[in-house]
């Protein structure tokens, strides 16, 4: 085990060069650069991007560029580990900032990655999803399934800020990442069903004979009941900290094939030191201030703040002086769905 393997040096050159011309190259020298030992070897490195500076940016993205020039108006947010203009946050999330001022629409589209928004700022904004309004208020999870139709509006007075994270890096990995265009949706004259059929957790439409719901029933998680569920949870555990996935209402099953929404609250002062995982994660800060260590590297965050670490990260949260809750948004789903995902004590 652990044998030091052949390089490319030791090679003879003439044999090299009938190798490259004959469109083949010897795997040894390269076996340890994709098969790493014992765990993989992260180009990802921890991000963070504090709104109160993201915030003038994006603002003045509204200023420079009307949103018929954007289609979507977002400033990318880049993993460190790989540079300025990188559409990957993680090798599998993409995330992005995006800017609706009133007044204005996005087009509609459908595309074959998923989205999902968690809303930042600002009211009166709304997305449509398959004829379905969804109201977007600050700190709701709202789902664009891919394959869905899509477009967003804004009805209210000030501007509009949501985090787009997106499964795009994998469908761009597998060659399938494309869109169509199409006309702004009728929307349907009633509430989302986040306010009707699954008002209540653990009540979900009858189930009738030969009808199969729908495979996103609800797109909108509204965050005030999400706060009031864990700030309950809290209080009847002995950990100071509350977590709660977002599962679609009928299967049980997560939100979407592969990405992973968790609300997690943290009490004032409170610490927290999660297991070592094998899905890269983005936190987003929807209220609260704190400091999370990532392999040794110190992130300070306040609300609306967005920050990342690679897999297997070693992570441990502290809660400043009062109560804070994140949205973590990983890609355990997919993990589990490929058979890998695997979490280690430290
Ligand atoms: C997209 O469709 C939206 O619909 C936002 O708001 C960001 C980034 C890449 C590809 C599609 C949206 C996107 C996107």
């Amino acid at each position: 085990m652990a044998e030091q393997l052949g390089t490319l040096e030791e090679l003879p050159q003439d044999y090299r060069e009938a190798m490259t011309a004959a469109g083949v190259a010897p795997l040894w020298p390269m076996m340890r650069n994709v098969l790493p030992h014992g765990a993989p070897n992260p180009v990802t490195r921890p991000g963070h991007w504090s709104f109160p500076a993201l915030r003038p940016l994006l603002l003045r993205a509204g200023e420079l560029t009307p949103v018929e020039k954007a289609e979507r108006r977002v400033l990318v947010l880049s993993d460190p580990g790989r540079g300025p203009g990188a559409m990957q946050a993680t090798a599998s999330i993409y995330l992005g900032m995006q800017l609706l001022l009133p007044g204005e629409t996005a087009p509609a589209h459908v595309h074959t990655p998923s989205a999902v928004r968690i809303i930042v700022e600002g009211k009166g904004g709304y997305t449509v999803v398959d004829g379905e309004k969804l109201p977007m208020e600050e700190g709701d999870l709202v789902l664009t399934p891919g394959g869905e139709w899509h477009d967003h509006g804004h009805e209210g007075e000030e501007p509009v800020i949501w985090l787009d994270a997106l499964d795009l890096p994998l469908f761009v990995y597998l060659e399938g990442s494309y869109a169509k265009e199409g006309p702004l949706q009728a929307q349907r004259n009633r509430p989302d069903a986040s306010q009707v059929e699954y008002l209540s957790s653990g009540l979900a439409p009858a189930r009738r004979h030969n009808v199969t719901p729908r495979r996103y029933p609800m797109m909108r998680y509204p965050w005030v009941r999400t706060e009031a569920a864990l700030r309950e949870v809290v209080k009847y555990g002995d950990a100071g900290m509350a977590e709660l996935d977002y599962i679609n209402p009928e299967t049980g099953a997560d939100v979407l094939p592969t990405m992973g929404f968790t609300a997690m609250m943290l009490t004032a002062g409170q610490k927290a030191a999660p297991p070592l995982r094998s899905c890269s994660s983005a936190f987003h800060v929807i209220r609260g201030t704190g400091r999370t260590i990532i392999n040794g590297q110190a992130v300070e965050w306040g609300p609306k703040d967005t920050f990342t670490a690679p897999v297997f990260a070693e992570i441990t949260h502290h809660a400043d002086d009062a109560d804070a809750f994140l949205v973590r948004i990983h890609d355990r789903p997919l993990q589990e769905k490929l058979g890998y995902y695997e979490e280690r004590q430290r």
